[in-house]
């Protein structure tokens, strides 16, 4: 291929007319997207709230490819987005306007170095997807516990980098809980190899934390050593009808205490959410006759299956009679099983079908989450009369999704507006009662100017400083984060 730099348009590129060919001799042609009908997926985010441009798309192949690379970048200052499934929900992989900035897509890094049974763990290259880690696990009759209703599309290198959460944190924890190594290249293109597969290491800083969450802004994960478990051969689940959230979050205790760690997943739902899926999402159906105000998603799982279903519906039978669930529908089948969880997580697309969301990925003590729903309620119903809060997500985490859905046709400007207003009121809110604005999504671009409300200046500041050590050249992921 033989490649003109006049084509290559953008700031980047006119600074460094040679930059083109370098990469070209990094990477290769199957390296290279110039196309700008191949690169529109990689411009625009899974919701449709950021489009950017790019000079080019680079898909390097392995670790080798990444660090020349990120070599030629920092030698140039050329600004670099990393990019993996493309389903993050705060903007984070999404170049901006200018066209100065590179895209670095890990799709063609998509090996399974290593499965290794006796240690449970497995040792995987950032772009392979979670739905590919599943398999592989299974495969040798072991489980790998994160759980997200993008599984189909997201990369172990974007789970890493925002630290994703999902369904299973209750009993497994968050991503970073599930890592034992992480491969990095740095921005000046060297190779931390962090690729340890121990359970117990102490020799200084455990530097895997730094690229854990960290939302491309420090390096590009091309590698870690994940954790496997034991694979759950017994599943029981429920679906429960509740009349506040109060009762919910009182559930999530007793079921707690009552199944132990077989408790996987709590996940709530408002009658709003449940309404929502069954209108925009296909071959759906309510689980419970009658409405409630709220709905819990519980499922229970074990090694063994014995009792595991007496001790779910004797679990819930007590509930029942404390009031803590109004109506309770136990599956008789994987199938029933898949139909409710469908419903829970058709929540995304129908948002995206029905509104513009304002969205809310909160974190609060599980105990101040009945009386934050009714402050909140209140205080946007009063700021936005008829207001629709599409609130839902991990209960049993204290993650909720509160979110906010205006009609589809708002304008950009009012939509804009009206955002700002809708954050002050549910974010203050949750910093006073010591949430966090960002339970799992990460700050990206979406969250990156509340960013500084909500954190100690001491607190940014040392995050400034890991910042300005690891990519003095100011190189990674610009304008996302920090
Ligand atoms: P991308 O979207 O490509 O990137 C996300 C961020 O990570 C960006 O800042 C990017 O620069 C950076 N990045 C990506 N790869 C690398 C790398 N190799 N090295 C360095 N930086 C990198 N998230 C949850 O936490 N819980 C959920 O329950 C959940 N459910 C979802 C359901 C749906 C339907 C959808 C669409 C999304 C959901 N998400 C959820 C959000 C999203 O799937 C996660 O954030 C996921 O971890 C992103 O992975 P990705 O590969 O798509 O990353
Ligand atoms: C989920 O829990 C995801 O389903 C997406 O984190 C949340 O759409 C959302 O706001
Ligand atoms: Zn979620």
């Amino acid at each position: 291929m033989t490649l003109n730099a006049e084509s290559f348009a953008g700031a980047a590129a006119a600074a460094h007319p040679e930059l083109l060919q370098r990469l070209h001799a990094a990477v290769g042609d199957a390296g290279l997207v110039l196309d700008p009908e191949a690169q529109a997926p990689y411009l625009r985010d899974w919701l449709g709230k950021w489009q950017g441009r790019t000079p080019v798309v680079v898909r390097p192949r392995d670790t080798a490819q990444t660090a020349a690379v990120m070599a030629i970048c920092h030698e140039t200052h050329t600004p670099v987005v990393t990019q993996g499934g493309n389903t993050g929900m705060s903007g984070g992989a999404t170049p901006d306007a200018s066209g100065a900035q590179l895209v670095l897509s890990t799709a063609r890094m998509n090996a399974i170095r290593e499965v290794d049974p006796m240690n449970n763990s497995l040792t995987v290259e950032a772009g392979v997807l979670l739905a590919q880690v599943h398999a592989a696990a299974a495969e040798v009759g072991r489980f790998f516990p994160l759980s997200l209703g993008s599984e189909g599309s997201c990369t172990i290198g974007g789970n890493l980098a925002t630290n994703a959460g999902g369904i299973a944190v209750l009993r497994y924890g968050n991503m970073r809980d599930l890592v034992l190594g992480v491969e990095a290249v740095l921005p000046d293109g060297r190779v931390w190899n962090g690729l340890r597969a121990l359970r117990k290491d102490n020799t200084g800083y455990d530097l895997r934390h730094l690229f854990i969450g960290s939302e491309g802004t420090l390096g590009v994960i091309t590698a870690a050593v994940l954790k496997l478990y034991p694979q759950p051969i017994a599943r029981a689940t429920a679906w429960i009808g509740a009349d506040s959230i109060d009762a919910l979050v009182a559930l999530q205790a007793h079921l707690r205490s009552y199944c132990g760690e077989r408790l996987v997943a709590f996940e709530m739902m408002s009658q709003a959410s449940l309404a929502l899926v069954l209108e925009h999402v296909t071959a759906t159906r309510a689980p419970l006759q009658g409405a409630h105000a709220f709905h819990a998603l519980v499922e229970l799982a074990d090694a063994r299956a014995d009792g595991l279903l007496d001790l779910l519906e004797q679990s819930l039978g007590a509930a029942l009679e404390a009031g803590w669930a109004q109506d309770v529908a136990i599956c008789a089948s994987t199938a029933q099983a898949s139909a409710l969880w469908k419903l829970r997580e058709g929540i995304s697309q129908a948002q995206v079908r029905a509104g513009k969301a304002v969205k809310h990925d909160i974190a609060l003590p599980i105990s101040a989450i009945a009386g934050f729903v009714a402050d909140a309620d209140a205080a946007l119903r009063a700021l936005l009369p008829g207001v629709r809060i599409v609130n839902f997500g991990h209960l049993g985490d204290g993650n909720l999704h509160y979110n906010v859905l205006l009609p589809l046709d708002t304008p950009h400007a009012e939509y804009t507006a009206r955002t700002a207003s809708l954050n002050r009121v549910v974010h203050d809110r949750v910093h006073a009662l010591g949430g966090s604005i960002s339970a799992e999504h990460g700050i990206g671009q979406l969250r990156r100017e509340e960013l500084p409300r909500y954190k100690s200046a001491l607190e940014f500041e040392l995050m400034m400083r890991i910042k300005q050590a690891l990519d003095p050249n100011q190189i990674m992921n610009p304008g996302k984060l920090l």
